[in-house]
């Protein structure tokens, strides 16, 4: 079976000193990283026809615009990053099998004319689109999901922000008792992140309710988590239970963890390092060798304009 290289599965968080395994992230964070070198890759699929395995849903395509191939939907879904669970993305999918994303209600306030409490059949009644993107991981690692969702603009269209109203921020639910990785206080729960107004309004941006034809499992963020496709992937944040228009650039979870690695911008860019790794190449799970990584994550006709005259060495 092939192995993830470990400068591949470098944990994201960042760089805890020994002081700091004691003081706070404590015995779960350093087996993670100890374990972290030897870990299993999730199992590659050999040929296209058996992709996913037998009971993996099928999406209409089998490649996104560029011709690369969907990532097997049990890659998709056994390979996570979602700290409330597990540093270890194997671990995710097990510890979060029984989470509860049923019911389940979206605050949505701050600067709007319309603050609305929304129920998820509520959402679920904006027309439901499939989106074929790739999610582009900070830590140099990607895949192509075959995402079920609706675009953010319709939401925010509907409560009608303020002409106050700069950013949009996003929190993901808390609940130490379903979630064991909001027990560790080395981290600032809940987690948060934001968008300038106009990159949520961006006809790219979606708020994702499902994957390959099916409601989003647990582990990738049931029921309801933002994609941002040219934005590395910890933008994307999942099981969000408010959101918040607001005037301030919010702070993420990621910014306050450690500021000098993450920006609030976070686009895909070759050329600006993560400080403690390259990202000019990438590697697709389940594919050998590496490709190198798009500006934008290959979106850029798209967005680009978004960010034209800034300096994206100092707005990472
Ligand atoms: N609430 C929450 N959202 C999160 C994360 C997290 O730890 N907590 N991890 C982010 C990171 S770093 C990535 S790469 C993506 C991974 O999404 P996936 O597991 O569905 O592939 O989720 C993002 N959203
Ligand atoms: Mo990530």
């Amino acid at each position: 079976m092939e192995k993830i290289p470990a400068s591949e599965i470098t944990p994201e968080h960042l760089y805890l000193t020994r002081r700091q395994f004691m003081l706070g992230a404590g015995a779960l964070a350093l087996g993670t990283v100890l374990s972290a070198c030897g870990v299993q890759a999730p199992a590659p699929t050999a040929t296209p026809s058996n992709a996913g395995g037998v009971d993996a849903p099928q999406a209409s395509k089998s490649s996104d615009e560029l011709g690369d191939k969907l990532t097997p939907f049990d890659t998709v879904t056994h390979y996570n990053n979602f700290y409330e669970f597990s540093l270890d993305k194997e671990d995710v999918a097990p510890l979060a099998k029984d989470f509860k994303s049923s019911p389940w209600t979206i605050k949505v306030g701050g600067l709007v004319n319309k603050p609305q409490t929304f129920g998820m059949e509520d959402l679920l009644k904006f027309a439901q689109e499939e989106r074929i993107y790739r999610l582009r991981c900070v830590e140099a690692w990607s895949m192509v999901i075959p995402w079920l969702g609706f675009p953010l603009s319709k939401l925010l269209a509907a409560v009608e922000p303020t002409s106050q109203a700069k950013y949009v921020r996003f929190e993901t639910l808390l609940d130490s008792k379903q979630m064991p990785g909001q027990r560790d206080a080395y981290f600032k729960w809940p987690y948060a992140e934001g968008l300038r107004l106009d990159e949520a309004m961006h006809d790219l941006t979606i708020l994702a309710t499902g994957l390959y034809g099916k409601p989003l499992p647990p582990q990738d963020g049931a029921p309801l988590r933002l994609v941002v496709p040219w934005k590395y992937g910890f933008k994307s944040v999942k099981s969000i239970v408010k959101i918040d228009l607001v005037a301030e650039m919010p702070v993420s979870f990621w910014m306050t963890s450690a500021p000098s690695e993450y920006g609030f911008y976070a686009n895909v860019n070759p050329e600006v390092s993560h400080p403690r790794w390259s990202q000019a190449s990438e590697r697709r799970i389940g594919e050998l060798g590496r490709r190198k990584t798009l500006v934008y994550n290959g979106y850029a006709e798209q967005v680009a304009a978004l960010y034209q005259g800034m300096d994206l060495r100092k707005y990472f």
